[in-house]
């Protein structure tokens, strides 16, 4: 393999690490917070969660632990959607082992979880280690999206556990890997194996957040990645003043990604699906929202703009919502019939019978291609693959039949020439920003405490992240205090509850202020590419929501 300079300079990068880890490893030890709750359903969860319930949230500070160097064999897992700094997760995990004790080892499950199933693993090395620091991409021992649910994938699971005589599991990944995490530590408490837990929070969704889970990793790079697309877009856009850009972006059920885009890049609209439930607007509303603007922006002489879309914005519509959520519910319930039948055609004539009348009407309404897209498979999860509906053409498609129709009754004669665009895979493998290399890195070493200190069932966590990494504040928290019970698969089982866009939350509030003008306007931002190397304010700036968050946190605490 060939690298590139950049590719050789980012080997080189030492990323920053919190004080407290500049330590001697026995002289950092646990400080206990107090014992946690759930965010809900505390009585279902604690019966369930028997013997991992409740633990207090922890932090790392100096002390002396003289426990804390004996040999240890840790096994880790990449799971689920690429996000940027994964590999440092495990750069950090590794230094953390070895500056513990250079005797202890570290494995790698190949594949994602199905690794740890079928004890498919190879050990990690220094040598192998370095070719990985600081890039992105999950290449180094792949991820994968198996749950571990059956019995006999649990029981497999400590098999393979037994079989490297593994003193810890840590287990890289978002919302459902980190149930997955929860999960296994109960059961391997339970069958008194010894096998410690440890999750981390990964996602470039950045919906695995919570009052002591600051941001998932990866997001930062990735919004980042598609902050630079969308201001070349925008440019782009005022230059030639001829094309409306429809761009979807990933981002799964939250708009996170989508909303910090719109702060870094002053697109003319964006839409933030939380807000379009929270309005019950319908897919009619929606088009219509776009046609006013597009409307206005006309009548200045601007036939053109940028318009944002999260990926997750179909589940978010009523009508849509339902109709998908009647499909989730058919398709599972009658998998065998539905699979049977071999043709589109043959589906919709299926459905016909199935579907409520609304749900119908509106599965009948849609081009073709989308409807196609609706009866994709599910994923792992039972999740609907957003990322796979062509959410942009949709409403480029109506937005230009609702204005074609405005011409006729000469109520808009302005041009519409409109472009699709779908940012997510782009953004998921890039080199990671020196805050994700630096806040990844810190991640792994933060796991590797954890585990030195005993614990299981938590998450490694590193707070304080807009201070610089000097400052930050290295821990531990809970798995299930980020917990509660959700309906899946007719079921009601225990899950990570996703972090939403708060609409309360001081980066929407910021957005909301601006739209009105944004839309109207043409003040674009162009935030241009991730620096690796340069001036701090240019190179290890956090995302303007983080900024914000941190700021309404701050806000927040001088009331009280
Ligand atoms: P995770 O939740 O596993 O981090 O993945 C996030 C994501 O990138 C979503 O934004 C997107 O909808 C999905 O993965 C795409 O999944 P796939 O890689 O299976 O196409």
């Amino acid at each position: 393999m060939e690298f590139s300079n950049l590719h050789k300079a980012r080997y080189g990068y030492q990323p920053k690490l919190p004080a407290i880890f500049k330590e001697a490893v026995p002289n950092v030890v646990l400080e206990m917070g107090d014992k946690t709750r759930a965010v809900s359903d505390h009585d279902e969860l604690s019966a369930l969660f028997k013997h991992s319930y409740g633990k207090p949230i922890v932090r790392f500070v100096k002390g002396r632990n003289e426990k804390s160097d004996r040999v240890l064999n840790v096994g880790v897992i990449l799971s689920g959607g690429q996000a940027p700094g994964g590999h440092n997760v495990i750069a950090g995990l590794f230094d953390g082992l070895k500056k513990g004790n250079p005797a202890s080892r570290l494995y790698g499950f190949l594949g994602g979880p199905s690794g740890l199933i079928g004890a498919k693993y190879v050990e990690i090395d220094a040598a192998l280690v370095e070719l990985y620091r600081n890039t992105g991409g999950f290449d180094m021992i792949g991820s994968g999206r198996t749950k571990i649910e059956t019995p006999e994938q649990f029981a497999a699971s400590l098999e393979t556990a037994k079989r490297l005589d593994l003193h810890a599991l840590v287990i890289i990944g978002g919302d459902d890997s980190n149930t997955n995490a929860a999960l296994l530590t109960e059961y391997f408490i339970e069958k008194g194996s010894g096998v410690q837990v440890i999750g981390c929070p990964k996602t470039i969704d950045g919906d695995l957040k919570h009052e002591h889970i600051e941001a998932s990793f990866g997001f930062d790079t990735a919004v980042k990645t598609y902050g630079e697309l969308i201001g070349n877009i925008a440019r782009d856009a005022n230059s030639a003043k001829k094309y409306w850009h429809f761009i979807k972006l990933m981002g799964r059920a939250a708009s996170h990604i989508a909303l910090e885009a719109a702060l870094q890049t002053h697109p003319n609209i964006c839409f933030i699906s939380e807000e379009v439930e929270a309005r019950r607007l319908s897919l009619s509303d929606v088009v219509g929202e776009i046609c006013d603007t597009v409307i206005k922006r006309a009548e200045n002489g601007e036939n053109f703009g940028v318009i944002l879309i999260p990926e997750g914005l179909v589940e978010f519509i009523p009508e849509i919502k339902a109709l998908i959520s009647e499909l989730n519910e058919i398709m599972a319930k009658f998998k065998t019939e539905f699979e049977e039948i071999r043709s589109f055609q043959g589906h919709c004539a299926w459905l016909e019978r199935k579907l409520s009348r609304p749900s119908l009407v509106l599965f009948e309404s849609f081009p073709e291609e989308i409807a196609r897209q609706l009866l994709l498979d599910r994923d792992p999860h039972g999740n609907v693959q957003v990322s796979r509906i062509e959410t942009e053409k949709l409403l480029m498609h109506l937005t230009e039949k609702r204005l074609a129709g405005m011409k006729v009754s000469g109520a808009y004669n302005g041009e519409f020439a409109a472009i699709g665009h779908f940012f997510g895979y782009e953004g998921r493998s890039a080199f990671p920003s020196n805050f994700d290399a630096d806040y990844c890195y810190s991640l792994g070493f933060s796991a590797f405490f954890l585990i030195a200190s005993g614990l299981t069932g938590y998450i490694s966590s590193v707070s304080n992240l807009s201070a610089p990494a000097t400052e930050w504040v290295p821990g531990g928290v809970p798995i299930t205090m980020l917990m509660n019970m959700e309906q899946r698969k007719g079921k009601k089982k225990p899950v990570i509850r996703k972090a939403l866009v708060d609409l309360d939350g001081e980066p929407f509030k910021a957005f909301a202020a601006l739209r009105s003008e944004l839309a109207l306007k043409t003040c674009f931002k162009y935030p241009g590419s991730i620096q690796y190397f340069g001036p701090p304010e240019i190179c290890d700036i956090t995302t303007i929501s983080l900024q914000l968050e941190h700021r309404g946190a701050f806000r927040k605490a001088v009331r009280t």
